[in-house]
């Protein structure tokens, strides 16, 4: 992918500077957690890089791409690489459903107690200004290339609207995710716009009969409001963090490494939660 254009879900969108600048780093505020939390309150979004240990983040590539069978792989390339093999085997169940690895995967242990590590649950009670839970519906997404889908426009709250507004999500790219690998972009400052001012957005969506997803269409979600996509080529051991009221999504997957990545969130403790995001993740639980 040339970055004079990227895509998501097929859609071009011309990388010029009228639509995208690259999303500013809150690494250096890590240590100062009242800056860091100003500057997520402004920006609705904080980016940290290094975060986590690289090392722990590629295992757990490592450890979930190893459930698929071989086929899913290119020749001589191992699970942690996750370099798609062009191919996906036969009779595999559509992603996180029961009997696809992924549905399992996210009720492991292993996989709990990588998102239950103190240094997240720290990070998102500085945040969010006291104790919190984390919700136990974390999703692990999983693209690669050819299939020209990824993520629509949205805010995580039009899929939480059953409860508080005191959450926010950590976003974490399980292994290294350049824009080209299906990186995750920010809609500037748009946890400060209307929801009215989409509407002209959401009249091209592909998703007309759904009114939580915006626009598959990242040009006209941009342009509906006159805001840039703030983008970043992630490392494995980067997270974001991101409020509940900002629009995101993502662009295609093109690398031929697969783009896997795992959705956290944290709730302030004692707020009401939605109850769709008290049980485990299911590809096909429609939340
Ligand atoms: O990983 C993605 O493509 C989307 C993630 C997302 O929507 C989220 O973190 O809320």
């Amino acid at each position: 992918m040339s970055r004079q254009a990227v895509t998501s879900n097929g859609v071009p969108i011309p990388f010029t500077p009228e639509l995208f600048a690259p999303l500013a780093d809150s690494t250096p505020l890590a240590g100062d957690l009242l800056a860091l939390r100003r500057r997520f309150r402004q920006d609705g979004v904080v980016l940290l890089r290094g975060f986590l240990d690289r090392r722990k983040v590629l295992d757990l590539r490592g450890a979930y791409l190893s459930r698929f069978p071989d086929g899913l792989f290119a020749a001589g390339s191992t699970p942690e690489e996750g370099i798609f093999s062009g191919r996906v085997p036969d009779g595999l169940p559509a992603h996180g459903v029961r009997g696809h690895p992924a549905h399992a995967f996210v009720r492991e242990r292993l996989f709990a107690s990588f998102a239950d590590q103190p240094v997240l649950r720290r990070l998102a009670e500085a945040l969010l200004g006291g104790p919190v839970d984390r919700l136990p519906r974390a999703i692990l997404r999983h693209f690669h290339a050819g299939t020209l889908m990824a993520s629509r426009a949205h805010t995580d709250h039009a899929y939480m609207t059953r409860g508080s507004e005191r959450v926010l999500t950590m976003w974490i790219p399980v292994g290294d995710c350049p824009m080209e690998a299906g990186g995750l972009v920010y809609l500037e400052g748009s946890h400060r716009e209307a929801a009215e001012r989409f509407e002209r957005a959401r009249l091209g969506s592909d998703r007309a009969g759904d009114p939580r997803p915006i626009s598959h269409d990242l040009r006209a979600t941009a342009q509906a409001v006159g805001r840039r996509w703030l983008w970043h080529d992630y490392e494995a051991g980067d997270l974001t963090v991101h409020s509940p009221h900002l629009v995101h999504a993502s662009l295609d997957t093109v690398t031929d490494a697969m783009r896997v990545s795992v959705d956290l969130r944290f709730i302030l403790r004692g707020e009401k939660a939605d109850t769709r995001w008290m049980k485990e993740w299911a590809g096909d639980d429609g939340a």
